[in-house]
């Protein structure tokens, strides 16, 4: 994909007070009582990691109601501490596959009952968001302030829960990388890092895939099938949810059986910051696991900088043929979140990351990170983890170029990512060439961070 189209002129832009007055509305329309769905068409249940990226966005508004969207997540939690990806809303059919394609309830003990879930996880940004709620109480009233901690050390011991999870069954080997059973657990589903291993993704003969549900959902939105994974990619997204099943969602069977086992770097750089914020967390309120959250973090931060090359860019690892996968995917950036890079590296990283490779290309409507480098044979501007611009991932970069001293760079993509987000849509992902808005909308995370970003 090398042609690039000239950028459009948009319908909006909104105020920075208007764009949060909206994003607000966007986030109260989709709160279902103890739940914000992702997007109300494509995705009408909560989302792992979405729901971090909501709380981290409504703890502006109310530190209470954030919470409350961790409690119900976390209320969801497995006995083994997994927290699933899916949290399925009651009554809502709109989306496959639903629960009774899972069966997880049926099939595994350690699932509960209700409400139901999915099998799979995503990426641990939670401990991000408790850390961010905590903050924002700092400046609420003495009540709310109270409330929220209170509330924090309540869920704190399923917060450990979910981190001894990761740590000892998706890396029982002690190599400091998470591994992943499916690209949705990565949160970056069809990303072109996957391509390679889900070559060895082959159905049987015998499995009748399902009917697409997101594409009926995305059409009833205006949205083109060109926006979303291919038939072919989904029937394999499919049959991995099919072994996973068969595998009854046991970690040491999956961990020998799947035809998809990755070490995932991004989710692996995104625990080591998430055990750095909960372990700040649990030293300020005195809460057990201070030494182990940080002995978890160093250990996959350990992890993540083994894969780095002389750039610091991050690769991922087939664990079923031991390939090194360098695909120039957003992942790549992942040092600059779990932080350690040697000086040098990290200088060479931040601007790999400002060149016309990535953000800074000449033809981007806005300069933010596309979630593959047009540079890229793989790149596609419109097909969703192969090409476009995802504001919650620019959060992240933001928020990890702060901790990582890069304030330059952050300030200059947060001035970037107000920009785009004033068209006020709050898509699910924009097109990186003409800012044109894409997927769903509107999207319940990319509201939430348009609020984070703003305060
Ligand atoms: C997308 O993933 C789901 C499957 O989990 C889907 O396409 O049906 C991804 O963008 C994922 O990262 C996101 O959490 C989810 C809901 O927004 O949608």
């Amino acid at each position: 994909m090398s042609a690039t189209p000239p950028a459009r002129a948009r319908a909006t832009t909104l105020t920075r007070n208007q764009t949060a007055a909206r994003a607000a509305y966007v986030l109260a329309g989709n709160d279902r009582g103890r739940l914000t769905v992702a997007a109300p068409q494509l995705y009408p249940h909560m989302w792992s990691w979405d729901a971090a990226f909501i709380a981290i966005g409504l703890a502006r508004v109310s530190t209470g109601r954030a919470l409350t969207e961790l409690e119900t997540l976390l209320g969801a939690q497995w006995r083994t501490g997994m927290v699933p990806h899916i949290v399925f809303t009651e009554g809502e059919t709109g989306y496959e596959p639903g629960p009774q394609r899972w069966a997880c309830g049926r099939v595994c003990p350690d699932a509960p009952q209700s409400p139901a879930t999915s099998g799979l996880i995503q990426p641990p940004v939670h401990g991000v968001a408790v850390r961010r709620i905590l903050d924002a109480a700092r400046g609420a009233s003495a009540a709310e302030r109270h409330d929220a901690v209170e509330r924090i050390r309540a869920m704190w011991p399923r917060l450990l829960a979910w981190h001894r999870y990761l740590a000892d069954r998706r890396d029982p080997e002690g190599r400091g990388l998470l591994t992943i059973y499916h690209g949705w657990e990565s949160g970056l589903d069809d990303s072109p890092r996957w391509d390679a291993p889900y070559a060895d993704v082959v159905p049987a003969p015998e499995f009748v895939p399902f009917r697409r549900a997101d594409l009926h959902a995305l059409g009833a939105l205006g949205g083109a099938a060109a926006q979303r994974p291919s038939d072919a990619e989904y029937v394999k997204y499919q049959w991995l949810v099919e072994e996973l099943r068969r595998a009854r969602y046991d970690d040491a069977t999956a961990c020998r059986t799947l035809s998809f086992r990755m070490a995932d770097v991004l989710t692996s750089a995104l625990f080591v910051a998430a055990n750095e914020e909960l372990a700040t967390v649990a030293d300020e309120l005195g809460l057990p696991g201070v030494d182990e959250l940080i002995g978890y973090a160093d250990r996959f931060r350990r992890g993540v900088l083994e894969t780095a090359d002389d750039h610091g860019f991050a690769a991922d690892v087939d664990l079923r043929t031991g390939a090194v996968i360098r695909t120039p995917t957003i992942a790549g950036f992942a040092p600059l979140l779990s932080g350690g890079l040697d000086p040098a590296r990290q200088q060479a990283l931040v601007e790999t990351l400002t060149s016309a490779d990535w953000c800074g290309h000449p033809g981007f409507a806005h300069a933010l990170p596309p979630s593959t480098s047009p540079s890229s044979p793989a790149f596609d501007p419109v097909r969703y983890w192969r090409g476009p611009q995802w504001p919650p991932v620019t959060w992240l970069l933001i928020w990890g170029l702060e901790r990582s001293g890069e304030q330059e760079t952050a300030r200059a993509l947060r001035e970037a990512a107000l920009d785009q987000l004033a068209d006020g849509l709050f898509a699910e992902y924009y097109h990186p060439f003409t800012g044109e808005p894409l997927g769903a909308r509107p999207q319940s995370w990319t509201a939430a961070v348009a609020l984070d970003l703003l305060a």
